[in-house]
């Protein structure tokens, strides 16, 4: 475990919980907090504070003394703009604030959709590295591209250590054939975050956040740094989803059905 608490963002959602259960078993000492009440046992010595992301000083006083942050707090999908702004940039804002006074490191939790239009490799093309250019699929994934990018601020400006997981479909199950390529399983999540923590130095990093599979969209990242290595695979839930296919904008891009929302070009 960890020598300092870490704090949890966004403990009541459900990669919150997973983790909180996880990382708690483990033998972390967890700050926890949510603006929606944690409606599980609370692991043992952790605590639980009801906040918003958009009130800072609350997040100051959580953050005294921990040695990581842990982002997984915010809007998770695709809204309209004015609801994204609070939780998402604001909030970004005071835990990189947070961060900076207790030299804190942050591991955000960030999504596909900050690339989310980013063309799905066919047949042999290269896979997408992680020094790409965002192209956010949405207010949503703009959100994440913005957190990505004041991760690289606050590491060039203050030596804030960050690690950007653009996750991809973190469920118990693929559910779609998209998922072959973006699943990523809640065991290589939680051993993810335990090495974005455990891991001696980071600087600013971005990881793609999907299990073992052979169909991913993405390529390089800086995993070696952390050392780390999923372990699970969608495929082996490839016969029960593969036929599990959306309209044509959703199937071309990696971001899928968020593409697709609102979707108002004519080619
Ligand atoms: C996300 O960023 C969402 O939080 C999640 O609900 C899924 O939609 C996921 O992306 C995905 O792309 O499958």
């Amino acid at each position: 475990a960890p020598d300092k608490p870490v704090l949890l963002t966004g403990a009541s959602g459900n990669l919150g919980r997973m983790l909180a259960r996880e990382l708690g078993a483990q033998g972390w000492v967890l700050r926890l907090t949510d603006i929606a009440l944690f409606p599980d046992p609370l692991p043992p010595g952790a605590v639980f504070v009801q906040s918003d992301l958009d009130d800072g000083l609350a997040l100051v006083r959580q953050a005294e003394g921990v040695g990581t942050i842990l982002h997984f707090g915010g809007v998770s999908v695709e809204r309209p703009f004015e609801e994204v702004l609070g939780p998402n940039l604001r909030g970004l804002y005071h835990v990189y604030e947070a961060a900076r006074r207790e030299a804190a490191r942050v591991v955000f939790a960030s999504s596909n959709h900050s690339i989310g239009f980013h063309e799905r490799p066919q047949g042999n093309q290269p896979k997408l590295d992680a020094d790409c250019h965002f192209r956010p699929d949405g207010y949503y994934g703009l959100s994440k591209a913005y957190g990505e990018l004041m991760g690289r601020l606050y590491w060039d400006k203050h030596g804030v250590e960050n690690v950007n997981l653009r996750i991809g479909s973190c469920f118990p199950k693929p559910l779609d054939n998209r998922a072959l390529s973006t699943w990523l399983s809640y065991a290589d999540l939680a051993r993810l975050v335990a090495r974005c923590t455990l891991a001696e130095r980071v600087g600013h990093a971005v990881i793609w956040g999907c299990s073992r599979n052979p169909q991913s969209f993405w390529g390089h990242d800086h995993r070696d740094r952390i050392g780390w290595q999923p372990e699970d695979t969608a495929e082996d839930c490839r016969a029960a989803v593969e036929g599990i296919r959306a309209d044509p904008v959703t199937e071309r891009y990696q971001g899928g059905g968020f593409t697709a929302m609102e979707y108002s070009r004519a080619t």
